[in-house]
């Protein structure tokens, strides 16, 4: 972790912190050397991973993390990549990127935080947001179905696409190094705390 950035950003019960300490301590377990590991994000609350993590990273582009990430792993096979940003970043945005990584299946370790909202631009809905919940886009409730992110990595053959929770760190920090043992496309479902605007 980063020690002079991660104080600040971050709303308190945050289900980032946690997950962050799941990869902190993914990355430990595997021993990876920091300079061989590299953190892709986009952007939004989750998004500014990079900056806690001790890493090589990049916050990219909204929804375009994982084209960034590809190139990376192209250009050095070596390093691990991780790709990690929040749902309306994976799931809505771009969603197009998530399907065809899936497909092409290389090596990269895609980890979705999903609040079901956009957090950074004050609580918007998200393709997850579960149908007749009021937020800020929705304030006489959700009419639209929110879909399976699982069921769509699989889909689109994806081999390794699980559902996690935050809060339970011991699961999540196996999951997310069984991803990057997974020598293919490998997708982390985080369901994620957002005490400011996920409050259903
Ligand atoms: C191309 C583009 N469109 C829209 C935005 C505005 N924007 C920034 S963050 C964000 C939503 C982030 O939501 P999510 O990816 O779920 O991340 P969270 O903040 O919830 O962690 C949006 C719409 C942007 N920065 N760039
Ligand atoms: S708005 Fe939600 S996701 Fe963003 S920092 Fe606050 S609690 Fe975390
Ligand atoms: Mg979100």
């Amino acid at each position: 972790m980063r020690t002079n950035l991660n104080k600040i950003q971050r709303c308190p019960g945050c289900g980032n912190f946690l997950i962050h300490v799941a990869i902190k301590n993914a990355l430990k377990q595997l021993n990876l050397p920091k300079h061989k590991v590299v953190v892709v994000s986009g952007i939004g609350c989750a998004s500014k991973i990079p900056q806690y993590i001790d890493s090589y990273g990049c916050e990219s582009l909204h929804g375009r993390s994982l084209a960034f990430a590809t190139g990376v792993k192209l250009g050095n096979p070596d390093l691990t990549v991780i790709c990690y940003w929040g749902d309306g970043d994976g799931y809505g945005i771009w969603l197009g990127h998530f399907l065809h990584s899936c497909r092409r299946n290389i090596n990269l370790t895609y980890i979705v935080a999903n609040n079901e909202n956009y957090g950074l631009t004050t609580g918007q809905a998200s393709p997850t947001t579960p149908l007749h919940v009021k937020t800020r886009s929705t304030p006489e409730g959700n009419v639209s179905l929110p879909f399976d992110p699982n069921g769509l990595a699989k889909s689109a053959g994806c081999g390794y696409s699980v559902r996690m929770v935050d809060k339970d760190l011991p699961l999540l920090t196996q999951a997310i190094v069984d991803g990057i043992l997974h020598e293919w496309f490998s997708h982390i479902d985080v369901d994620q705390a957002c005490p400011s605007w996920r409050r259903w």
